[in-house]
Parts: C-alpha cells; sequence; structure tokens
C-alpha cells in the first residue's frame, strides 16, 4: 500500500518488546493496572481480562465492578483486589468517584469487557478519556459506547495514550460501515483511524492489525481460528493492560499481547487443533510462550 509500511511480526521484534526483570524487582515495579470490567451476567468477562492480566505478569490489579457481581469477582480472581462500584447490574454514573480515587497510582488502566450496555456510564467514560494520563485501553462495551457518542474520543485530546481494541463488528460500529466493509479494507482502515483517533488500533481477526497513530502497521502472524470463542478478545485485553502497567510503551504493549495470546492458543492448538480449547487456558499458557521467547 502506498504510503503505509507495514511489517510483519517476528520472534525477534517481540522480544525486544519483553520487559526487562530485575533480581530487586517487587510488586511496586511490576507495575499496578486497573480493569474497569463486569456486569450483571457478565462477570466472566471481568474474571478473563484479570487472568490476562496476571499471566503477563501485572504486579498489582485492581478491579472495578459494579457491587451487584462485586462478590462473585473476588471469588473467582483471588489474585486480584476487588473495589465494588454504585450499580447494582452496571457501572453507574457515581462509579467515577471510586475510579478516581483508584487512579492515582496506577500506571494503566483498561475498560470495557462485559460492562453491557449502560449510557449513564458514557459520562464516566468522559471523565477516563478526559482526566487519565496513563495509557487506557478502550475494548468491548466502552467501544460501543464510543460508537454511540464519538465525540467522547476528542476528550483525549492528548491527554496520554489510548489504545483500542475493536473485533470487525466493534470497528464497523466506530467506523459507521458494514463488516464486509471493514474486513475488505483492514489495514487502510486501520492505518486511517489509529491516525484520525491519535490512537494505538489493534484490528482483531485473523491476522490482527496493530496500526500505530504515526501511520505504521504491523501484521501478527500468530494465532488460530481456535481463538474464535467467548472471551478470548478479554484476555487479551487484559494482558495489554499488565503490558502497559510493566512500563512497556503503547505500540509494542498492543504487539507484545496480540503476539503472545496467538502464541498461545497456538500451542494450545499442537494439542487440541483449532477448536475445544477455552479463554482460561489461553491466558494460563501465556507465561510459557513468554518464557519460550525470552
Ligand atoms: P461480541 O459478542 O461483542 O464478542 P465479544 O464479547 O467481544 O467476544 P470476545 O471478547 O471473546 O472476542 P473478540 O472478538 O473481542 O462480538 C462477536 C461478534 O462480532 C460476532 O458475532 C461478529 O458479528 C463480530 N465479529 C467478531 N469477529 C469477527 C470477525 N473476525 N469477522 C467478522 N465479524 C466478527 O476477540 C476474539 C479474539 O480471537 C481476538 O484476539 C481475535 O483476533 C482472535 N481470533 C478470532 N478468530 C480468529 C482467527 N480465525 N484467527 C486468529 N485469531 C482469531
Ligand atoms: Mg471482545
Amino acid at each position: 500500500d502506498e504510503g503505509i509500511s507495514a511489517f510483519v511480526l517476528t520472534d525477534d521484534d517481540v522480544r525486544k518488546m519483553l520487559p526487562i526483570r530485575t533480581l530487586k524487582g517487587h510488586k511496586g515495579t511490576h507495575g499496578k493496572g486497573i480493569l474497569v470490567a463486569g456486569s450483571k451476567g457478565m462477570s466472566g468477562a471481568a474474571v478473563l481480562a484479570g487472568r490476562g492480566a496476571l499471566r503477563s505478569g501485572i504486579g498489582l490489579l485492581q478491579i472495578v465492578t459494579p457491587q451487584g457481581i462485586a462478590q462473585e469477582v473476588d471469588t473467582a480472581i483471588t489474585e486480584a483486589t476487588i473495589w465494588s462500584a454504585p450499580g447494582d447490574d452496571f457501572l453507574n454514573e457515581e462509579a467515577w468517584s471510586v475510579i478516581l480515587k483508584q487512579s492515582e497510582k496506577a500506571q494503566a488502566f483498561a475498560v470495557g469487557p462485559g460492562l453491557g450496555q449502560n449510557l449513564e456510564f458514557t459520562l464516566v467514560l468522559g471523565d477516563i478519556l478526559s482526566s487519565l494520563s496513563c495509557p487506557v485501553v478502550l475494548d468491548a462495551d466502552a467501544l460501543n459506547q464510543l460508537a454511540i457518542e464519538p465525540d467522547l474520543l476528542g476528550l483525549r485530546n492528548g491527554q496520554g495514550p489510548l489504545i483500542l481494541t475493536p473485533h470487525p463488528g466493534e470497528m464497523a460500529r466506530l467506523c459507521e460501515c458494514s463488516v464486509e466493509d471493514v474486513e475488505s479494507n483492514r489495514l487502510d482502515l486501520a492505518v486511517a483511524k489509529a491516525v484520525e483517533w491519535e490512537a494505538v488500533v489493534v484490528l482483531k481477526g485473523s491476522v490482527t492489525i496493530i496500526a500505530s497513530p504515526d501511520g505504521r502497521a504491523f501484521f501478527n502472524p500468530t494465532g488460530n481460528p481456535g481463538l474464535g470463542t467467548g472471551g478470548t478478545g478479554d484476555v487479551l485485553t487484559g494482558s495489554i493492560l499488565a503490558w502497559l502497567a510493566q512500563g512497556v510503551a503503547p505500540l509494542e504493549a498492543a504487539c507484545l499481547g496480540v503476539y503472545l495470546h496467538g502464541k498461545s492458543a497456538d500451542l494450545l492448538a499442537g494439542e487440541y487443533g483449532w477448536s475445544g480449547f477455552t479463554a482460561s487456558e489461553v491466558a494460563d499458557k501465556l507465561p510459557k510462550v513468554r518464557r519460550e521467547l525470552e
């Protein structure tokens, strides 16, 4: 494509992006990340994203989730700190007070998995985009809110790095086009939107594209159709959150997250083929594939 520099990620590229662990590292230096996720009936999305983060080496994970499901999430993910925020089935506009209180020491934020469609949360999303200077990952229902209120993106306005992780359905909603339009024009669209939105755009699917706001793009060669099962996208979001919390720059954190997530699925496919492994298993294999890369 004229004007677009596109690269295929390799083991060597990705190895260089891994953060270096020192003997004296501790959970403070390994980074604190905040995950805003979950709603009634979708606590699993918060749990899976949490698992993706923990299996990617985050120092401390805090999950902000509606009080109606906080107990469930807490029981399912013992290693995370759970902040129960106002809202029974969904987070409501008062959830911002809890998020703000937690935001001070965090190195990264991820918002969206399983949040559900609640328009009250649009205000909170606006606050997140306009107030937080650390990197923010938006996925799933946060992207659906953006599609309804495109002006929200303008609130970021150089405030801090932004990473969006749409699947083709979410990308179509954000771009007001059809899924077919997205799929027939993946590279150009991902790059154009990364530039326009001043965000790293992770356009998921078979051969995920990571597009940078500087106009470069990276093709991910890992992964397989076994990833087409509920919850794998949530695991990816948590993993990118963890790399950001460990100090990896936004573009590299997205590349690292996507590449290792796909490698993990490829390891599972070696045993099971292209179906029947689960999102939790993809998360649980992340440390092994990272280790093999080091
Ligand atoms: P939702 O119902 O919103 O699904 P979700 O909760 O976001 O699921 P999850 O978070 O687990 O998966 P995600 O896709 O984020 O949306 C599903 C709907 O979106 C579909 O019914 C469809 O309409 C649309 N849609 C989604 N993917 C589409 C596609 N590829 N083409 C056309 N329409 C699509 O994350 C899934 C993960 O698996 C990503 O990392 C992705 O890259 C990976 N993956 C999926 N299939 C893969 C493949 N064949 N090869 C390699 N990786 C693959
Ligand atoms: Mg998803």
